[in-house]
């Protein structure tokens, strides 16, 4: 039962076992010896999984933002025709319709026609986007009663699929479904995990020249579209001799060159490890989901930062992310419901070189695990069930976690630091860390929920930055940065991220305060005031100064001041206690002050 559980996310479902656990078996964190590893990413490599999006809102949003932010790829979900489920009374038409191919056609599912996937394929690429297409290839549907409909019209019942192409070319019948017609049962028994039937779902003889023909054509017929990478559902469940004929019989990609590039959902356990498919390109790895998710859920990070090898993977051998779709539904140990935690998770995932990242992007489904997307109903003489709707990024109904401020702007500093190796820079308790990417970049993670008033030494050239990851800034200088990182929140600079007009963009421009104060042995000195950035007159929040032994007692650092924000110097001792600066408030910016001078 415990194999099964941890054999396939999907299998734990089916079997009504609740969620997964975190097994025993996760990989123990080794102490930060090793030197830096250098990073394994090119520019671009950030993939968001659109999932459900329909294919002129997956256009639509490489033109408009995912380009513009730096995104180097889209995870669509599955372009072939797909069973048509009206799940419940009154219809329900579940997301996971579209496991359940009953044909290659690309012509017609609930997300639009094979011209919209052409389109969108091109426009972006246009944008410099990658479309990764999302191939089911180790099975067909399930059982079905009688005869059934797909998307595109097609009939089938289960084990008989008539016209895989739309042009009467070409069929899969009984027996391209051998050689086992069962259940899964033994997920210890690596033939049966291969072979026979996961979730009841027909398993193609995947060993079949006629079966690897018609697989091999359909893959070859998106790549000739434009579509530049795949991620092959369920790889474990094929066998890898034969996973690794079809890989090999991919074409080059159109326009962005090359092979395409592919990675496999591999659930990685004893019976099949991940590094099985490694050789016919990157895993998913969910020991790296699993170490991160929990680790931000429970506030306990710094053991993240030197991960060398999360599941028994290279960072070159893994695509990574923090939830997917199966598990923000099945083991939501953090997804977009837990908020700041969450999205602090996806910027560390952003921020460290470790994997190609794969961003989850949502519909909200309420906690009901069946639940399809947003949808405009039936739509006359359509047969793909109810048809999803436009995305619509304001609305709450879609969530668009990769728009979020910390998400995108991390994309940013991901491609600002590529190729750049990891120095550790601080460390606070458990739950804080900040890291140097080369020369390029500094992050700083607080999941904690008191601010962070940090001080530690960077390579990045001093200067003043945005903060990538949120509102606010920090300056550089002298080798140190100085800043306060928000409860749950990160502090993100990196070269190209100056501050432009109106840095801190929240209370008027960044300017240097060089403040003279005496203070006791431990105390630091903030910028308190009306802002956010200056800690909404919350001492503790505000922006922190710095001195050194041969500056003291000149204390200087930046800060957002516009002309009518009201602020005061205040000296906070290691216990919390304020002792603020006398007098009535200062107004605007000042850049050299005295403790109580004005
Ligand atoms: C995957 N990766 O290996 C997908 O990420 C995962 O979402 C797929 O399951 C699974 N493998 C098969 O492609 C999803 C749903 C299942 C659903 C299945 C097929 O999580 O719940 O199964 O897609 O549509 C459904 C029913 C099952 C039933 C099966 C066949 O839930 O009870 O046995 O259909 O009728
Ligand atoms: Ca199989």
């Amino acid at each position: 039962m415990r194999t099964a559980r941890l054999g396939a996310l999907a299998g734990a479902v089916v079997l009504g076992t609740g969620l997964l656990t975190v097994p025993a078996s996760a990989t123990p964190q080794e102490p930060a010896q090793a030197p830096p590893a250098v990073a394994q990413e090119g520019a671009a490599d950030t993939i968001v999984h659109l999932f459900q999006w329909n294919w002129d809102s997956v256009a639509a949003e490489c033109a408009d933002f995912l380009g513009p932010a730096g995104y180097g790829g889209v995870q669509v979900s599955p372009p072939q025709e797909h069973v048509v489920v009206p799940f419940s009374e009154g219809g329900n038409y579940p997301w996971w319709q579209d496991y359940q191919p009953v044909s290659y056609q690309v012509d017609n599912t609930r997300r639009g026609t094979a011209e919209d996937f052409e389109d969108m394929v091109a426009t972006c690429a246009d944008n410099g986007v990658r479309i990764y297409v999302d191939a089911v290839i180790n099975h067909m549907t399930g059982p079905q009663e009688e005869t059934s409909t797909g998307s595109a019209g097609t009939e089938w019942e289960q084990y008989e699929y008539p016209d895989l192409f739309g042009d009467g070319s070409a069929a899969y019948s009984y027996e391209d479904f051998a050689p086992c017609y069962d259940t899964i049962e033994n997920w210890d028994d690596k033939w049966e995990v291969q072979n026979c039937q996961l979730l009841d779902l027909a398993d193609l003889d995947t060993g079949s020249p006629h079966v690897r023909a018609q697989i091999t054509r359909y893959l070859n017929e998106l790549i000739a579209m434009g579509v530049g990478g795949f991620r092959v559902d369920a790889s474990k469940h094929i066998a890898e001799d034969d996973m690794g004929a079809i890989i090999d019989a991919l074409d080059e990609v159109p326009g962005f060159g090359g092979a395409p590039h592919v990675y496999h959902e591999v659930y990685g356990d004893q019976t099949v490890p991940y590094t099985a498919y490694t050789p016919y390109g990157q895993v998913t790895n969910f020991d790296y989901k699993r170490d991160i998710a929990s680790g931000f859920a429970n506030g306990d990070i710094t053991g993240l930062t030197d991960m060398p090898d999360h599941g028994g993977l290279t960072s070159a051998e893994s695509v990574v992310f923090v939830d997917n779709h199966d598990t923000q539904r099945y083991e939501p140990t953090l997804t977009y419901v837990d908020g700041d935690r969450y999205y602090l998770a996806t910027a560390f995932m952003l921020a460290h070189p470790y994997g190609t990242p794969v961003v989850m992007s949502s519909y909200d489904f309420q906690g009901n695990d069946t639940e399809g997307p947003p949808n405009i109903g039936e739509v006359d003489g359509n047969p793909a069930g109810w048809i999803t709707e436009d995305s619509d990024c304001s609305s709450s109904d879609w969530v668009c976690e990769h728009r979020d401020e910390a998400v995108s702007g991390m994309v940013s500093f991901r491609n600002a630091v590529s190729g750049t190796g990891l120095t550790e820079r601080a460390q606070d308790g458990s739950s804080r860390v900040a890291f140097d990417r080369g020369e390029s970049g500094f992050a700083a993670f607080n999941a904690s929920g008191q601010a962070w008033q940090l001080n530690a030494p960077t390579s990045l050239p001093d200067g003043d930055y945005d903060n990538a990851a949120g509102p606010g800034g920090a300056t550089v200088s002298g080798g140190q940065v100085s800043a306060t990182v928000p409860a749950d929140g990160a502090l993100a600079l990196h070269v190209g991220g100056e501050c432009g007009q109106d840095c801190g963009g929240n209370g008027g421009d960044r300017v240097t305060v060089t403040a003279t104060v005496h203070t006791y042995f431990g105390q630091e000195v903030h910028v308190v005031g009306s802002t956010s950035e200056l800690g909404s007159w919350n001492p503790a929040d505000g922006a922190a100064l710095t001195t050194g032994a041969d500056t003291y007692p000149q204390w200087s650092g930046s800060a957002a001041i516009g002309p009518d924000t009201e602020w005061k110097l205040v000296k906070v001792s290691p216990d919390g206690s304020a002792d603020w600066e006398p007098g009535a408030n200062r107004v605007g910016p000042a850049a050299s002050v005295t403790w109580g001078q004005r």
